[in-house]
């Protein structure tokens, strides 16, 4: 036994051996066989459960997916159709290459502008180009509000720069936002950068969204005119919405210019929307104005308190820094409203009539100027600021009827043009000063104080007026002249800076780039050496800020 057992031990060993081999691999086989059964069992009940509990479920989402795709190609030739238009190049100049050559040379100062505050400083509001680093002027609340962003866009629009308008368009839509706003905004500047941005870019493409964005903005701005006289606040906190007015004017006073240079704004965004209550604010504002007493038969103080209605301080007349807009502002609505809006045509017409009686001057070399009133005496200076009324007068000219007035007045702007230009002739860098003076021994640029130069538009900006009105050739050649003279002296390697000192280029430069510069200064340049069609004086109204708005054929609202 022992020995068969020892002999038969080894044979057994090997089959139980084979035998248990057979039985793992075949229960491991039919256990995961089992699994995968069972999983495939599983997934069609879970198909079978879904066709059963949701039947056409798969077509809806195959529905739903097809939609998705056809939106998505849909924005896309939209967004294509959208950058076409603003692709499209200006039509070549009647008058041949060498305005061509002129807009190429402001396009590409407005790129050089443009990417030196986006290279250094994107999001902020400006670009201080020397030191390459963020602006944040109070005027904003000093935070980042894109400032450049949106007074820059529709240049970029008009001047068909493609890609640049679109890295400004996708970052309002993705950032821009009244909650990003922080400390105290000035109403004015707001208004007139951003609601006037916002509109223009609407106006210009079509793109809803910035409707939406310029109602938000407008909207953060209403409690400052929560006023007995509609006459509003020059700032407004973003956090505790209180409304308060400088101390320096004339102890808390509200500013012509401000108040009263929200007209066009604010009607057109009533206009877009079809919701009345921005331009019952104007409204309000225009009639206030309207009762008020006028200084000479047309003329108005430069503050006036809000609770009263009453003008404050010594009758301070202007037609430069705290009044200008206003009376810009009369003219264009008028303009605005396919010349409907009789109050501000009256209104204008008895200002402009009073300014020619009281204000203008000739000097001892015969150049004419518009002087400052202060309690009725006149303080024989102009700013660069002033200036902006050449191209006013030009537009009255251009409207009015009767044929003796309408020489007078265009005789007026030409003149007053005229001074201006000498402002800039008359420095060694060719561009005028923020203030020049006339008395009885010299005149038009004696330098006294306030000998610099911030890149502000309105010389330019009365010249293209004064070209597309009168067709003069000489007025292309002083934008040309100035544009040159910007170029030279205020580029530096990330944009353009103001100068110290226009007298003296020793004295150095304030390394800041206004967003004026590329919303004003460079958009009316460019546009005095474009066919008269683009951008067209009988379609568009300007804001002083140089946005357009569209002269309205229909009821506001
Ligand atoms: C701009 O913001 C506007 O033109 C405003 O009316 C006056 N000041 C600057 C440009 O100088």
């Amino acid at each position: 036994m022992k020995v068969v057992n020892l002999k038969r031990g080894p044979l057994l060993a090997v089959g139980g051996s084979i035998l248990l081999l057979f039985f793992i691999i075949y229960s491991v086989s039919s256990s995961s066989s089992t699994e995968i059964t069972r999983d495939i069992r599983l997934r069609s009940i879970k198909d079978e459960r879904t066709e059963i509990e949701f039947p056409g479920q798969k077509e809806e989402r195959k529905r739903e997916k097809f939609v998705k795709e056809e939106k998505k190609k849909e924005k896309k030739e939209e967004e294509e159709e959208m950058l076409e238009k603003v692709e499209k190049k200006p039509q070549k100049a009647e008058d041949g290459d060498d305005n061509e050559r002129k807009r190429e040379f402001v396009r590409e100062m407005m790129l050089h502008a443009w990417y030196g505050y986006r290279n250094y400083t994107w999001g902020y509001n400006e670009i201080r180009p020397v030191s390459k680093s963020p602006n944040n002027q109070a005027i904003f609340g000093g935070t980042k509000m894109a400032a450049t962003i949106i007074d820059a866009a529709d240049t970029l629009w008009i001047m068909g720069l493609k890609k640049e308008y679109k890295q400004a368009r996708d970052f309002i839509q993705a950032n821009f936002s009244m909650a990003n706003a922080q400390g105290t905004l000035s109403v004015f500047e707001t208004n007139i950068r951003f609601v006037g941005g916002l509109l223009a870019l609407r106006a210009l493409t079509g793109e809803e969204f910035y409707t939406e964005k310029a109602q938000e903005v407008a909207d953060a701005l209403l409690p400052a005119f929560n006023t007995p006289t509609g006459i509003s606040y020059s700032n407004i906190n973003m956090q505790t919405k209180a409304a308060s007015n400088y101390g320096w004017a004339n102890g808390g006073s509200s500013i012509l210019s401000e108040f009263g240079s929200i007209h066009l704004e604010f009607t057109y965004l009533s206009h877009l929307t079809g919701k009345n209550v921005w331009v019952n604010k104007v409204k309000k504002i225009r009639e206030t104005l309207d009762k008020a007493d006028k200084i000479d038969g047309g003329l108005y103080s430069n503050y006036m308190n809000p609770k009263t209605g009453r003008w404050s301080g010594q009758n301070h007349v202007s037609l430069g820094a705290l009044g200008d807009s206003f009376y810009e502002y009369l003219i264009k609505s008028w303009v605005q409203t396919s010349f409907k809006d009789d109050q501000a045509r009256r209104m204008y017409w008895d200002a402009s009539d009073a300014i020619q009686r009281k204000m203008v001057f000739t000097s001892k070399s015969g150049l004419r100027f518009v002087a400052e009133l202060k309690g009725g005496t006149a303080d024989k200076k102009m700013g660069h600021l002033a200036c902006f009324c050449v191209g006013m007068f030009a537009l009255e000219a251009k409207y009015e009827k009767n044929e003796t007035r309408k020489e007078t007045v265009m005789q007026l702007a030409e003149d007053l043009g005229h001074t201006c230009h000498e402002s800039y002739m008359r420095t060694q860098s060719q561009i005028g000063p923020e203030m020049f003076y006339f008395n009885d021994y010299d005149d038009a640029t004696s330098k006294r104080s306030e000998n610099g130069y911030i890149l502000r538009p309105e010389v330019i900006e009365g010249f293209f007026y004064l070209w597309r009105i009168t067709g003069k050739e000489k007025y292309r050649d002083w934008v040309w002249s100035a544009i040159n003279a910007i170029n030279k002296n205020c580029r530096v390697e990330a944009g353009f800076t103001g100068l110290s000192n226009v007298y003296n280029l020793n004295q150095g430069r304030d390394d800041v780039q206004q967003s004026f510069f590329l919303a004003e200064t460079l958009k009316y340049a460019y546009l005095t050496f474009t066919p008269n069609s683009e951008m067209s004086l009988d379609e568009w109204v300007f804001n002083t800020e140089a946005h357009p708005f569209p002269i309205l054929k229909d009821e506001v609202v």
